[in-house]
């Protein structure tokens, strides 16, 4: 049959090129990506994760990535593109990628908030919170990092639905939040690691960020995200810090990482992905392939130290 023109990892994808691109990539690696839908959206659309790892009849622990939890920050989306191509085309002649593979499951979300992506491709480049309703307000959307139940709403979100960090009606009010958040609730048993990307900033945060409290893991999590920071760094220089979220970069309540490692995930990471807001949200397509590249070091950093604990 006709094959699809060639998917482009050096530009921002719109929603339904990544969509295409998750029924191509899997059915051309069928022995190392597998689709599913986890739910829909609040306006209908099919929430997209893959699952890369090589196949195995026994269970494997996994690792949990999601991008794109907010609708402006495009280089995130194009990190969990990235990912993938690099785990197909790198399996079998990358030992770490190889190795990694065989012992454990990546499940990859490419994008969460699709609902809101397609809003910036369309209407609002700087939107950042899902497209639902909020019942007594004409202003629209729930920032799905606040509607997590984590502290929920006490601290560094809104209860104003015209807030752009509204923590929204009730935690996993938004049915993209709930939906992920059943699916790592069904997958708990397997889910090693929780890994977050937005941006920007340049930085690796851990728990807490609802509270100044220090998480009972907070050495390991510092000591495995000072590696991964120093993994980034070593490829272009690029500056990191890492730390807690509350003390690093703000407080802030409802957060999808706190969630997840209050659950019982332990190794539980936001990245914040380039610039330090020369570009923000706007960064160019030209730093796409080499934000990605560095990422790539850090993300196997941990997925390493995860492999081996
Ligand atoms: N930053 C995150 C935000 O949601 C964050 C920071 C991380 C908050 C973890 C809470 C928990 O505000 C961006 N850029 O979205
Ligand atoms: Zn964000």
């Amino acid at each position: 049959g006709a094959s699809p023109r060639a998917h482009s990892y050096t530009k921002y994808n719109t929603w339904s090129e990544i969509e295409a691109w998750t029924n191509n990539i899997a059915s051309s690696n069928p022995s190392l990506v597998s689709k599913q839908v986890i739910g829909k959206t609040y306006e209908g659309r099919s929430m997209i994760l893959l699952k890369v790892g090589k196949s195995s009849t026994s269970p494997k622990p996994a690792i949990f990535m999601d991008c794109g939890i907010h609708a402006r920050e495009w280089i995130s989306p194009a990190f969990c593109q990235w990912f993938v191509n690099e785990a197909v085309t790198t399996y079998g002649s990358d030992s770490a990628m190889t190795s990694l593979l065989n012992s454990i499951d990546v499940y990859v979300l490419p994008v969460f908030n699709i609902d809101g992506y397609v809003y910036t491709h369309t209407s609002n480049r700087m939107w950042r919170k899902t497209r639902s309703r909020n019942s007594g307000s004409s202003c629209i959307g729930t920032d799905p990092n606040r509607n997590f139940d984590a502290g929920w709403c006490t601290i560094g979100a809104s209860s104003n639905p015209c807030s752009d960090t509204f923590c929204g009606s009730t935690p996993e009010s938004e049915i993209e939040a709930k939906n992920v958040a059943n699916f790592i609730r069904n997958n708990k048993s397997t889910i090693k690691a929780y890994l977050t990307v937005h941006s920007y900033s340049q930085l690796l945060l851990f728990p807490y960020s609802y509270t100044y409290n220090l998480a009972a893991d907070h050495s390991e999590l510092l000591k495995v995200a000072e590696g991964a920071r120093a993994a980034l760094t070593s490829l272009y220089g690029t500056r990191y810090t890492s730390g807690p979220g509350a003390a690093t970069i703000y407080p802030a309540a409802g957060g999808s990482d706190d969630w997840a490692y209050d659950l019982g995930i332990k190794y539980s990471y936001t990245f914040e992905l380039r610039d330090t807001g020369y570009y923000g949200f706007l960064l160019p397509e030209s730093q796409i392939k080499p934000t990605c590249e560095e990422t790539m070091l850090a993300v196997k950093y941990i997925a390493a130290h995860v492999q081996k604990n």
